[in-house]
């Protein structure tokens, strides 16, 4: 999707006017966002977007004031709603005089649902410009914090993921509120698990979410110790590896509640490679007894 959406945002892109910024600024501080986008309105005025991408949502901000008129752009509407997207709109008015109404709205538009087919589309080609051309696969990505902020920290860390070139974001679990496992005495976690289509190739992307960890500030403290952000790759479509580096199927995902109640949730019919059981029916032969409490939608519970 970056590619084609990437290239109408270059088109679109310009200084934005003051106005502009300060509700950029004001949604940003409301955590609604992705990328920003801006065009010439069709009558004089602008109308401001905001992408967010793990849900293929478009919202589009209309400044014009002008409610009698049409002021969006219905072509780019169209084009947008053809690719996928779900457009929802507001007046400028609305968004400062309702950012509650507003969030609620743009938080309880479902997120898209990941297809577990891996898709065949041959006109995937490899990341960095290589030319090869990949196949896109399905992987999962286990995600966890205990401190700073958790639930801020895991929105954050799905917005970079999403940004990662070669990967869409499919499915996003609800998130779940657990007790440690292991470790020294420490706070309860969040965690969540979110599905990808990708045409990385895991070592590629165990690389790029460390380097997000990386970003995020993530100290490493030692084996279960507590931590700003941890991302783990759990299931990478069927494959089973076992490197230095990386070993997928997570090694630890089959013993853990925290992990496996997000993905029984988003993923139930998947099966695990090696064991050759569903996420579902690891999760309900599981003896973990840490608690895990689902806290809701993930973008409700905020
Ligand atoms: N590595 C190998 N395979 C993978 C993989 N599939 N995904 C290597 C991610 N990393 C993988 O990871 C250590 C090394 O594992 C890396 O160098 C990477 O190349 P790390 O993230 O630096 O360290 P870590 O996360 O502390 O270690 P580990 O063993 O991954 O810990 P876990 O198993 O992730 O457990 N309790 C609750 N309730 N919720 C939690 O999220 N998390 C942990 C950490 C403990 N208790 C918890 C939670
Ligand atoms: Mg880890």
């Amino acid at each position: 999707m970056g590619g084609v959406l990437g290239k109408r945002a270059r088109e679109l892109k310009s200084v934005p006017t003051d106005a502009e910024r300060e509700l950029w600024k004001h949604l940003r501080r409301e955590q609604i966002g992705g990328n920003k986008f801006r065009r010439q309105h069709p009558i004089g005025s602008y109308i401001v977007d905001f992408v967010c991408l793990e849900k293929k949502l478009v919202v589009e901000v209309d400044g014009s004031q002008h409610r009698d008129r049409v002021g969006y752009d219905q072509a780019r509407t169209a084009w947008l709603k053809d690719k996928g997207y779900e457009v929802l709109r507001f007046w400028d008015n609305e968004v400062f005089s309702n950012i509650g109404g507003v969030k609620q709205v743009i938080w309880n538009t479902s997120p898209p649902r990941l297809d577990p087919r891996p898709s065949l589309d041959p006109e995937v080609s490899g990341p960095n410009g290589q030319g090869g051309r990949r196949v896109k696969e399905i992987a999962y990505i286990g995600l966890g914090s205990n401190l700073g902020d958790p639930k801020k920290r895991l929105r954050e860390a799905i917005n970079l993921i999403a940004a990662i070139p070669g990967i869409k974001i499919g499915g996003i679990s609800s998130l779940y509120h657990t007790e440690p496992v292991g470790g020294p005495l420490q706070t309860w976690y969040y965690n969540a698990a979110v599905g990808v289509e990708t045409s990385l190739a895991p070592e590629e992307l165990i690389a790029a979410l460390q380097r997000i960890e990386g970003e995020m500030g993530r100290a490493r403290g030692g084996r279960n110790a507590p931590r700003t952000i941890d991302l783990d790759i759990l299931l990478f479509g069927e494959r089973v590896v076992q490197g230095d580096r990386l070993t997928i199927p997570h090694p630890r995902m089959c013993e853990r509640r925290f992990v496996l109640a997000p993905m029984a949730e988003i993923a139930p019919g998947i099966v695990h490679p090696v064991k050759g059981e569903t996420m579902g029916a690891l999760l309900n032969s599981l003896s973990d007894v840490h608690k895990v409490v689902r806290k809701g939608r993930f973008y409700e519970d905020r």
